[in-house]
C-alpha cells in the first residue's frame, strides 16, 4: 500500500535533486481496486443557528417531508422569496475548520479509538475531501489547502483560491438566484419537525445549518470529518445516522441523452463523491424548468450511481477518486512532519498540473486558532 503510493510522487531526477516533491492528478495513475473505506459511523452533531451561533446539539436537523406520492405532483416555485425572504450568509467570513474544531475541543475525551486515535488521524471538512476525491477528473476550478501537524493530528483547511475569490465577488445575478434557489428547494421539501409539513413561506437563510461529524478511514488514514447534512428520513429503513440522512439537489429538467450523459459525467460524480463520503444512501433530485418550477422529483441511491457510467469511456470511476484521495493523505502525512500549529503546508492544485506544495508560518495562512491550541495544550 504504502509503495503504492509512493510510486504516485514524481521522481526526482538526479540533475535537479531539490525539487519539491509533487503529486500527480491523472485517472491513469489511480486505477488500481477500491481502497478500504471504512463505513462512516456518527460521533455527534452540531448545529449553526439564523446568527451562525453554534450550539451542540441537533436543533437545526430537519425532516424530511416531501409531497404525497398519489397527489398532484410537486410545482415549487424556487424563485419564491428570493427578493424579500432571504437572508445569506456573509460570506466574507472565513470559518475555516472553528465550528469542528469547537465541537472536537468539547468532545475530545470522550472520542472512541482510545487515547492515541486522534493524533493519528486527519482531522477536515467533508466538502475539502470532495474536493480531493474529484481532482483526477476537474477540468475547471483549482484548490488549495493549508495543512498543520498540532499534537500529532493532520488539519486541512481549505484557502480561497484568488481565482475563486474573483468569480465570487463577479458571480453574476443568475448564479445568485440560482444559489437560492437550492437552498428554497430544501424549505419545500423539509418540515422543521417530525411528522410536520414544509412551511415554505418561511424566510431562507442560509446561516442555518446542521452538521454531522464523522469517523471513517480510508485505507491506512483515519479520519474524522464534519458535514451538512439536509435532513433526516423519519421513515428510513435505518434510523441510525447517517443512513438515515438525505441529500437534496436541484439541477435542470434534462431533455436529451445527451443531457443525461453530460449529467451523469459531471454532476453525479460530485454527487456521488459527496454523499458516499459522509455515507449518506440517497440524493433527491428536483428538477426545475426555465422558469424555475420544480415539477419533478427522482431519487439518486449513492451506491447506484456509478452504473451511469461504468460503461462510459469518459466517466468517472470511485477506485480512481479514492486512490487519489488516499495518495493525497499519504502526500500530506508524509510533507508536514513538524509538529507546530503555528507552520503551514499549502498544497495548490490547478486542472492540468500536479499539486505542488509551499511552506509558511503565522499569518495569513495559519488556521488553529490560538483559543483552540491553547485549550487543547491544558
Ligand atoms: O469557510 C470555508 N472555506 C468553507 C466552509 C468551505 C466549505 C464549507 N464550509 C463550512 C460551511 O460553513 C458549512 O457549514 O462547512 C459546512 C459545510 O460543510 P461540508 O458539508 O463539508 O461542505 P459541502 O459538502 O461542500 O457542502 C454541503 C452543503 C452545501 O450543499 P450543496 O447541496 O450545495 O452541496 O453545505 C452548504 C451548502 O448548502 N455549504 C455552505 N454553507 C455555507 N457556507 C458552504 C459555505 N461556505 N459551503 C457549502
Ligand atoms: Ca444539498
Amino acid at each position: 500500500k504504502r509503495e503504492a503510493d509512493k510510486i504516485q510522487v514524481a521522481e526526482l531526477p538526479n540533475k535537479c535533486p531539490r525539487r519539491a516533491p509533487s503529486l500527480r492528478t491523472d485517472p491513469a495513475l489511480y486505477s488500481g481496486p477500491f481502497p478500504s473505506y471504512r463505513r462512516p459511523s456518527e460521533l455527534g452533531c452540531f448545529s449553526l443557528d439564523a446568527q451562525r451561533q453554534y450550539h451542540g446539539d441537533a436543533r437545526a436537523l430537519r425532516y424530511y417531508s416531501p409531497p404525497p406520492i398519489n397527489g398532484p405532483g410537486p410545482n415549487f416555485d424556487l424563485r419564491d422569496g428570493y427578493v424579500d425572504r432571504y437572508q445569506p450568509r456573509d460570506e466574507e467570513i472565513r470559518e475555516g475548520l472553528d465550528h469542528l474544531l469547537r465541537w472536537l475541543l468539547e468532545h475530545r475525551g470522550q472520542l472512541e479509538g482510545g487515547p492515541g486515535w486522534l493524533a493519528g488521524a486527519t482531522v477536515t471538512w467533508r466538502g475539502h475531501l470532495t474536493k480531493l476525491l474529484t481532482t483526477p477528473y476537474e477540468r475547471q476550478e483549482g484548490w488549495q489547502l493549508a495543512a498543520s501537524r498540532f499534537q500529532g493530528t493532520l488539519y486541512l483547511s481549505e484557502v480561497e483560491t484568488p481565482a475563486a475569490r474573483a468569480q465570487r465577488l463577479a458571480r453574476p445575478p443568475l448564479l445568485r438566484e440560482l444559489m437560492y434557489m437550492g437552498y428554497k428547494f430544501e424549505h419545500y421539501m423539509c418540515a422543521d419537525k417530525p411528522g410536520g409539513s414544509p412551511d415554505p413561506t418561511r424566510e431562507v437563510n442560509t446561516n442555518e445549518g446542521f452538521c454531522s461529524v464523522l469517523r471513517s478511514r480510508l485505507g491506512s488514514h483515519p479520519l474524522l470529518f464534519s458535514g451538512e447534512v439536509d435532513c433526516t428520513d423519519p421513515h428510513a429503513p435505518s434510523k441510525q445516522p447517517p443512513a438515515c440522512y438525505v441529500e437534496l439537489k436541484t439541477t435542470k429538467e434534462m431533455h436529451s441523452a445527451g443531457h443525461w450523459r453530460t449529467f451523469y459525467r459531471h454532476k453525479l460524480l460530485k454527487w456521488w463523491a459527496q454523499s458516499f463520503l459522509l455515507g449518506v444512501p440517497n440524493v433527491i433530485a428536483g428538477f426545475r424548468n426555465p422558469e424555475g418550477l420544480i415539477s419533478s422529483l427522482k431519487t439518486f441511491p449513492t451506491m447506484e450511481m456509478f452504473e451511469n457510467v461504468r460503461n462510459d469511456r469518459d466517466g468517472w470511476n470511485p477506485s480512481v477518486c479514492m486512490n487519489f484521495c488516499a495518495a493525497f493523505l499519504s502526500f500530506a502525512q508524509n510533507t508536514v512532519v513538524q509538529d507546530d500549529p503555528r507552520l503551514v503546508h499549502l498544497f495548490s492544485w490547478d486542472p492540468g498540473s500536479p499539486v505542488t506544495v509551499s511552506v509558511h508560518r503565522d499569518a495569513p495562512y495559519a488556521f488553529l486558532p490560538t483559543w483552540y491550541v491553547e485549550a487543547m495544550s491544558q
